[in-house]
């Protein structure tokens, strides 16, 4: 990661979030489509917590994206979410960042939007689409404010489902409400992933919000922060595995059993540990 370090940062990044079956695996097909044509390069990671059981939903991921995964400038990985204990966002950010450094123009993460670790993950993003489907109506009014304020675009997908039009509508009156003024706006964008209508106006959007976030300077902000965090990161491993060895040593062992066997009390050796440390 030292190594390729000055290569990173030309890539834009677009987290695509939603509960499952909203369509975000053929979304990204069909923007990998726009994409493609313009000789864009697009990576992909696609997070998905069901991998582990069965491989069927990553396999899923595979076959929506199958149009492209045979193309050259296309990359697919898919990670496992099971075991990785906040690890995730890590990886994702660095596969993120090996993307960027072998050149990929965009990156795009799939993640289901539930839980936390998503959340995370998606913090890697520059741009994040929500992606809804018209029967999320009243799941919409009492979504989690979370997805509300990760969302720089809404997707109501399915446009060919009864009351697309209305959960869009719902959806823009909520975004007008919660708006901050002078800020940018979440746009609300009805696609069909399956016959491609809406991708462009989609398209238009993603680009909206580069511009927006380039103009203020919010994307350089953003970039600061995961470093910062990815600094940190760092410390926190190498502290931890220094500890780890100390705790595993030949020393520690003799003095575990002293404050064991009450010879020695846990506050006397406290400080002796910390000093190896
Ligand atoms: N009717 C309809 N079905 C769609 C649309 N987009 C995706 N689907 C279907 O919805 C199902 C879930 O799609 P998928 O992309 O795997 O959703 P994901 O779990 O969010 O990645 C699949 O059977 C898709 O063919 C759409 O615009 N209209
Ligand atoms: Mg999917």
């Amino acid at each position: 990661m030292h190594a390729i370090h000055s290569k990173i940062g030309s890539a834009w990044r677009i987290g695509v979030t939603g509960p499952p079956g909203a369509g975000k695996s053929s979304l990204i097909d069909c923007l990998l489509g726009h994409l493609r044509e313009k000789n864009f390069k697009v990576g992909i990671i696609a997070i998905d917590p069901s991998s582990p059981f069965t491989g069927g939903a990553v396999l899923g991921d595979r076959i929506r994206m199958q149009k492209h995964s045979v193309d050259s400038g296309v990359f697919i990985r898919s990670v496992g979410t099971r075991g990785s204990h906040g690890g995730l966002s890590r990886s994702a950010y660095r596969i993120a960042g090996l993307y960027d450094a072998a050149g990929y123009d965009y990156v795009i993460l799939e993640t289901v939007g539930v839980g936390q670790t998503e959340l995370d993950v998606i913090k890697i993003a520059d741009t994040t689409i929500v992606v809804l489907v018209p029967e999320s109506g009243d799941a919409i009014q009492t979504m989690k404010a979370g997805l509300m304020e990760i969302a720089d675009i809404f997707v109501v997908n399915k446009s060919d489902r009864p009351g697309a039009e209305d959960a869009v509508n719902n959806l823009r009156a909520l975004v007008d409400i919660s708006a901050k003024t002078g800020g940018w706006k979440q746009p609300v964008v009805l696609t069909n992933s399956i016959n491609g209508s809406g991708i462009d106006e989609l398209f238009k959007c993603l680009e909206e919000h580069r511009r927006y976030l380039n103009k203020t300077g919010k994307d350089n902000e953003n970039r600061k922060i995961l470093k910062r965090e990815e600094l940190m990161d760092l410390i926190q491993d190498s502290i931890k595995s220094r500890i780890e060895k100390v705790l595993r040593s030949k020393s520690m062992s003799k003095i575990l059993q002293e404050v064991e066997e009450g010879k020695k009390s846990p506050y006397q050796v406290v400080k002796k540990i910390l000093s190896k440390i």
